[in-house]
């Protein structure tokens, strides 16, 4: 009965149909809620968030009342930040009981070594995004942010994951790059050497797949919910499968 289910990447507030993705991710989670123990959000959810000290950004009502819901139904709900949603800082876990990490964590679940996160900034592929990263992440970033009108500093966010996004696409960067060349497998296998692990679980690159690491280590990548609508059970016997969601 009790699922773990694993899921990231649904960029809302991002596109025309963002309002049908939430509402279908709601669709979802209602379908998981009688099955599902643990709920494992792994980042850039929200294409962009900044919680102020009296105010949240506005839209994504539905579901936040869902994830409250299932938090206040007992399922356990954890939350990894992304690139995109690292400015949430505490407003999910004093809302809503979510357990919020802004690393990778090392976990055990039904039995199983896990090492689960969002992804981004791992493997030190790309010194930029090493040097972006620390930066967004720096309190000089976000008083800075903090200070400077919503409707500016929004914009700009919007503008700019927007343009990443089409020069992704442009790249054909969303495709697996190769072991050697991917950042997560990279940092997977670096923590492999040390300690045994059943499976690494990861979302960010919006690649769905499944990888062997050796060591009788699984891989795997949740995809997105932006456009395939993917997620990822590990099931009470200790077994983990990549799955679609269907609408129906
Ligand atoms: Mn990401």
């Amino acid at each position: 009965m009790a699922q773990i289910v694993f899921l990231s990447d649904a960029h809302l507030g991002s596109g025309a149909d963002s309002a049908e993705r939430e509402r279908q991710l709601c669709r979802f989670l209602d379908s998981i809620k009688a099955s599902c123990s643990h709920l494992f959000l792994l980042g850039d959810i929200f294409d962009f968030w900044f919680t102020y000290r009296h105010l949240v950004p506005r839209g994504h009502t539905r579901l936040l009342g869902k994830l409250a819901e299932l938090s206040d139904s007992g399922i356990e709900i954890h939350f990894f930040i992304g690139n995109h949603d690292m400015w949430v800082f505490d407003y999910l876990s004093s809302e809503l009981g979510i357990i919020t990490h802004s690393e990778p964590k090392l976990l055990t679940l039904h039995g199983r070594r896990c090492l689960v996160g969002h992804g981004d900034g791992l493997g030190h592929t790309d010194r930029w995004f090493d040097f972006v990263r620390l930066f967004f992440r720096s309190r000089f970033c976000q008083r800075l942010f903090k200070m400077l009108p919503s409707a500016f500093t929004f914009g700009i966010a919007h503008r700019w994951s927007d343009s990443n996004k089409r020069r992704h696409a442009r790249r054909n960067m969303l495709r697996y790059l190769g072991d050697d060349r991917e950042g997560i497998v990279i940092h997977c296998k670096q923590v492999l050497d040390k300690i045994p692990l059943d499976y690494c679980i990861f979302g960010h690159r919006h690649t769905p797949l499944t990888r062997d690491l050796g060591h009788g280590c699984t891989y795997l990548n949740t995809g997105d919910w932006l456009h395939n609508r993917n997620y990822a059970v590990l099931h009470p016997d200790g077994s983990l499968e990549l799955l679609d969601y269907k609408d129906e």
